[in-house]
């Protein structure tokens, strides 16, 4: 008979059969792809450097919430928590300031692989990979709101050395985990108030980059992403690292695109872009994240944006050209609940992509038939998805619905209220 959640997805996976959907297929298919999960979620995109943090860069986490990660160690503890209660296969991102070492003088333009060793270690013993980011927002040689693209060469060089080095770093990762790495560029570079000259600091930027480029790379170990941004609090006016910047300098380059859902005006469609962008480029990154009003990160939501994100991956199965990744930091309520329940609505919008009865409703599209496109679309909104994900969680050996919560709230009187 099996227990009650497997009767209710036998009744479900009947139904989804019968309009030729392989939901046994749709559950392997999300349990061996990975989505990366964001590690700034964790500490508040602080970081473990020891040199003294300033304000600026655009990004910002809001919120007080007590127990924070305070250093590598409790990072990789948290998020091993958190990937306890998602199903599937994981991935960390983590930011080249979220350094695994206590050495005095160690800063971001003299980073070694050796202080990320703990960061391999755990992963290798956990079976998950690892992203990596260089990090520029928070630091003092960002402080004037440029970097890469700095008319001072002292701070230009400083970055530039630090982006290769994290490039570098990065193919180790990817190497010594036996998973490739994906390591995302992300340059906060802009100005607050209309600037007179928009060409100059794009040109800073673009022989930076090609500075940056100009090594050998180990494709098969790590691939680095741009990414775009329209703008950031305190840097309104005008972003050098713009959409159209990257679109030019990835195309020409051969440098894919991470695509952040915050990054652009909100009523786009950033599902829209991704078939556009797939015909010049071979592969993407996303973050996933949700904008509300502005750029403002907040947990990945069960919606309709992140829905249609990952409808339009897997309606065309391009699994394999598309890299997933979360985005988001909430510092005002738990940070591994968020990590879990953003993780959690990610999969819950991969596993119901995954069971659209596309075919069907294609072939009412092909047909010029919009009215059957549309009743099916709609109608396969209330399909039973939820039994196959109960199911996916009970398979995994995971609390179903709502009981993970209990689960991070002993951690959190366990864990993470003992941290001062
Ligand atoms: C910032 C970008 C970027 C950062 C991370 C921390 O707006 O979205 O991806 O969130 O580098
Ligand atoms: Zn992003």
């Amino acid at each position: 008979m099996g227990t009650k959640i497997e009767q209710a997805y036998r009744l479900a996976q009947e139904r989804y059969a019968a309009l030729g959907v392989d939901t046994e297929s749709a559950i392997r298919t999300l349990l061996k792809t990975p989505v990366t999960f964001n590690a700034w979620q964790l500490d508040d995109d602080a970081g473990f450097l020891k040199v003294e943090r300033s304000g600026g860069g655009g990004v910002m986490a809001t919120g007080n919430y007590p127990g924070r990660a305070r250093n590598a160690a409790e990072l990789m503890q948290d998020a091993k928590k958190v990937f306890s209660l998602v199903p599937g296969t994981h991935k960390l991102s983590v930011q080249s300031k979220q350094i695994a070492t206590e050495k005095p003088g160690v800063d971001l333009d003299n980073i070694e692989k050796e202080y990320y060793q703990p960061y391999v270690d755990w992963a290798k013993e956990n079976g998950y990979g690892l992203d990596f980011n260089p990090s520029c927002s928070g630091h003092p040689m960002s402080a004037s709101g440029f970097t890469l693209a700095s008319a001072d060469e002292g701070v230009r060089r400083f970055w530039i050395t630090h982006f290769k080095k994290a490039s570098e770093i990065a193919e180790y990762l990817g190497e010594s985990v036996g998973m490739r790495c994906i390591t995302n560029y992300w340059i906060p570079d802009g100005y607050k108030d209309y600037p007179a000259d928009m060409y100059a600091p794009r040109e800073r930027l673009e022989q930076s980059l090609d500075e940056i480029f100009d090594r050998p790379r180990r494709l098969e170990y790590n691939i680095d992403t741009l990414e775009a941004k329209l703008f950031g609090i305190g840097v309104e006016a005008y972003t050098v690292g713009s959409h159209e910047f990257y679109m030019g300098y990835g195309a020409r380059n051969h440098i894919p695109l991470c695509l952040d859902a915050g990054h652009f005006h909100l009523s786009e469609d950033i599902s829209n872009k991704i078939s556009a962008l797939l015909l010049t480029f071979d592969e993407l990154l996303l973050h996933v994240t949700r904008p509300m009003r502005w750029d403002s990160d907040h947990v990945v939501s069960f919606d309709d944006p992140t829905q249609a994100i990952f409808n339009e991956i897997v309606r065309n199965h391009w699994l394999d050209r598309v890299n997933i990744g979360t985005d988001y930091f909430d510092a005002s309520i738990n940070r591994v609940a968020a990590g879990v329940l953003g993780l959690r609505n990610a999969d819950k919008c991969f596993l119901r992509a995954l069971l659209e009865p596309t075919e069907a409703i294609r072939q009412a599209e092909q047909e010029g038939n919009y009215t059957r496109r549309l009743a099916m679309m709609e109608e396969s909104k209330t399909l039973p998805f939820n039994a196959v994900w109960d199911y996916v969680c009970e398979q995994s050996d995971l609390p179903v619905g709502m009981q993970w919560i209990d689960e991070v709230e002993q951690y959190e009187r366990q864990v993470q209220s003992k941290r001062q």
